[in-house]
Order: C-alpha cells, then sequence, then structure tokens
C-alpha cells in the first residue's frame, strides 16, 4: 500500500471521516557534501521517491490528535499545552510523536501566530522511508505536516520558510542539533536532479544529473544499523567544528579554505584537525563535484564520492565497518563511486552503478555483509524525485 493510501486509511480508522487534505514530502539521499550545513557550507542531496503522508483534518475544539502507521496508539494533547512541551519537557510526549507536535509548535512560533487564534487538528501519518536509515524518515514528517499546517492555518509560508520550520522542531522541539540540508532537500527535491545548496544564503541551484542517458543508477545500501542524532557523536562533530572555526578566528568552517590548512594544523589538536579537515576538503569537493557533473556528467564523479567517503572515515570519523563493507564491495562489484551518506554512525551507503550491474553489485554486497557475520543490509535502487506536494 502506497503511503498516501495507508494515511488516508489510519484517518478513517481514527477519526471516523475522511481527511481534509492529504500532502507527503520525501525521503532524501545526499550525494555529496556530509555535515557541512551546520558549517555553512555546501551540499548537494536529492529528494528520493520514497515518501511520508499526512492525512489531517481541522477539529472544532483544541484537541490535537495524531497517529501513524509505524507506531500503536494515538498521542493526544491540548494545543495550548505545545509551549509547554517544547522546547522544555518534550519528554512528557513519545519520541516519534515530538515531530509532528514539533512543526506544530515551530510553525506557529515562527510566524508569530498565537495558539489561540488556531483550531486543533487530527493527523494520521504514513510513511515508505525506512526509520533511522540515514534516508531522514523525520525530515520527510517534518515536511508534510508542515505543509498541512500551512495550508489549513493559512499561514502563506515558502517552501524555504517551511524547511526552517521543520529544523527549528528538530533542533528545539526533537533536541537534535542538525543542520538545514534534509529539511531543505525534502521540500525541494526535483525529478532526475540534486539540489546544489549553500547552507548559508539558503541559495538553490536545480542540477540535473542526467544518470539515465549515462546508463547509471543509485544504489542505497541500508546497513540496518539504527543511528540517532540527538545523541553523542553527531553532537560531538558538531562542537570539534566550532571549536576549530573559533580558533581560526572565523564565523564557520565555510569560511576557510584548503590553502588555509597547514596553519590550522599549527594551532589544532590532532582531532580537531582532522574534523576541520574533512569539513573544508569536503565543501570543495561539492564544487568539483557540480562542476564535474556539468562539464562531464555523472561517470565522471566517482573519485570525488569516493575520496568522500575516506574522508568521514579517516578525518571525521563517523563511518562504520558495515559502511565500509558497503563503499568497498560495491566498488569491487563495478561501481563508479560509492559514499556513506546522511549523518553516520549507521545508516545508509550510496553506490553510483552502471544501471545493468544493479543486481550483481546488490549480491556482492549482501555476500561481503554475510561474510563479514553483519545483518543483512536492504538494497535497492533510488530515483530523485519531487520533494513536497500536496497530494489530495
Ligand atoms: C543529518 C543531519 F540532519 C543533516 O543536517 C546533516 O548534518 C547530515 O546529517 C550530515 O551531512 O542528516
Amino acid at each position: 500500500m502506497t503511503a498516501i493510501a495507508a494515511a488516508k486509511e489510519l484517518f478513517i480508522q481514527i477519526v471516523g471521516r475522511d481527511p481534509e487534505g492529504i500532502w507527503s514530502s520525501a525521503g532524501r539521499a545526499n550525494l555529496i557534501g556530509e555535515h557541512t550545513d551546520y558549517n555553512d557550507g555546501f551540499v548537494l542531496p536529492f529528494a528520493i521517491a520514497q515518501r511520508t503522508d499526512a492525512a489531517l483534518a481541522l477539529r472544532d475544539d483544541r484537541r490535537v490528535r495524531v497517529a501513524s502507521t509505524f507506531t500503536d496508539g494515538v498521542v493526544e494533547v491540548s494545543l495550548d499545552e505545545l509551549d509547554d512541551l517544547f522546547p522544555a519537557h518534550h519528554d512528557r510526549v513519545p519520541e516519534w510523536a515530538t515531530y509532528p507536535l514539533g512543526v506544530a509548535w515551530a510553525i506557529l512560533q515562527t510566524t508569530n501566530t498565537p495558539v489561540g487564534a488556531v483550531s486543533g487538528f487530527d493527523l494520521a501519518i504514513a510513511s515508505e522511508v525506512p526509520v533511522g536509515s540515514g534516508l531522514s524518515s523525520s525530515a520527510a514528517i517534518e515536511g508534510a505536516v508542515s505543509g498541512a499546517l500551512n495550508d489549513v492555518w493559512e499561514l502563506g509560508l515558502t517552501p524555504v520558510e517551511l524547511a526552517k520550520v521543520g529544523r527549528k522542531a528538530e533542533n528545539e522541539a526533537v533536541g537534535a542539533p542538525t543542520g538545514i540540508m534534509d529539511q531543505m532537500a525534502s521540500m525541494l527535491g526535483q525529478p532526475d536532479a540534486a539540489i546544489f545548496l549553500d547552507c548559508r544564503s539558503l541559495e538553490t541551484q536545480v542540477i540535473n544529473l542526467g544518470l539515465e542517458s549515462a546508463g547509471l543508477e543509485l544504489l542505497v545500501i541500508n546497513t540496518k544499523v539504527q543511528h540517532s542524532h540527538s545523541t553523542g557523536g553527531y553532537r560531538e562533530r558538531r562542537e570539534s567544528c566550532e571549536k576549530g572555526a573559533a580558533i581560526m578566528g572565523v564565523p564557520a568552517l565555510r569560511d576557510l579554505s584548503i590553502d588555509h590548512l597547514p596553519r590550522a594544523e599549527k594551532l589544532m589538536d590532532d582531532v580537531t584537525f582532522r574534523r576541520v579537515r574533512h569539513i573544508v576538503t569536503e565543501n570543495q569537493r561539492v564544487l568539483d563535484t557540480v562542476a564535474k557533473l556539468a562539464a562531464s556528467g555523472p561517470l565522471a564523479i566517482g573519485e570525488l564520492l569516493l575520496a568522500s567517503h575516506a574522508s568521514m572515515r579517516d578525518d571525521f570519523e563517523i563511518s562504520i565497518a558495515e559502511l565500509d563493507t558497503a563503499v568497498e564491495a560495491s566498488v569491487a562489484a563495478g561501481a563508479v563511486g560509492a559514499r556513506m551518506t546522511g549523518g553516520g554512525f549507521g545508516g545508509s551507503a550510496i553506490a553510483l552503478i552502471h544501471a545493468e550491474d544493479t543486481v550483481s553489485v546488490a549480491e556482492a554486497v549482501e555476500k561481503a555483509f554475510y561474510d563479514a557475520g553483519f545483518t543483512a543490509p536492504q538494497v535497492f535502487p533510488v530515483y530523485p524525485s519531487q520533494g513536497a506536494r500536496r497530494d489530495s
């Protein structure tokens, strides 16, 4: 069943009538540019075909009721409780519900809308994006719910403003200190294209990938090792980047180029320097990828994908054995390039492959995982797709 049909069915089950509308947004994969977003840098993600749908109708009272196909039961709060729940008491609702409820809170805050000016709502969410897979199931929920509330509450926000609402929900309501890449990709994704995003200005450019005409395809290899950005490594990496920028006296690592690295190496401890070197070289790799795609097409970007993975493995230290195996096995089986995608510490890798090799690369990766004693991965092609939209 598609997410749209599942969301509608769940809505009818919990509310007993049809929703007012159904809105959706997409998961994302990142072609290149990892952990550069919160350093004001460059990223090149794309929305994937797997979507999350939100079926919603306004109520004529103050209640908010949310349910999803991936959890049991209905979470019910009053609209008037939102300001109390977020950010301080988000642990009073189940973690999954902090995403939709956090979006409701963030969109009211962003638009300076008094909570008393809007009505409550019923909401049912269904998702095709595997949770914890590094494909941003969270941004897909945020995009679907913010699109829905923007319409029914008639707030008039643009897609970029809705992406900012999603990030605010994620940072302040959920408590994950992420950047804005995932929300921008989920909102703005276009078929057959990646979104080149300058995370400082939030200017975007649609970059046609030309995969089909080059006979290429992108595979996702979901290691099934779940990760969370609310705790641990992600936050630590962000702190190291802030420390590196402070030592170099710049607002963000975006302001450093490769020429600054020798000086950085003299001023910093080894770990901070390697974190900085990843960000500085990764920003350059994003720019080089965009240039290579324009000049020579996607077959020319394999080395850049591999260099990105090596930098995340060795300098930023966010890869894990499963992700390294996914990259190595897919390249050994003929992939043009491969790299882990997303925040790291689990989740997925992507491989750029010749379209006729889909089955052989998938089998080679599955065998490598089996031989290493890892949980069987989920391997599937992904197609750059449209981002947020109203489905019905
Ligand atoms: C996660 C975050 F949500 C993004 O903002 C980004 O930092 C990414 O990790 C790493 O590039 O997906």
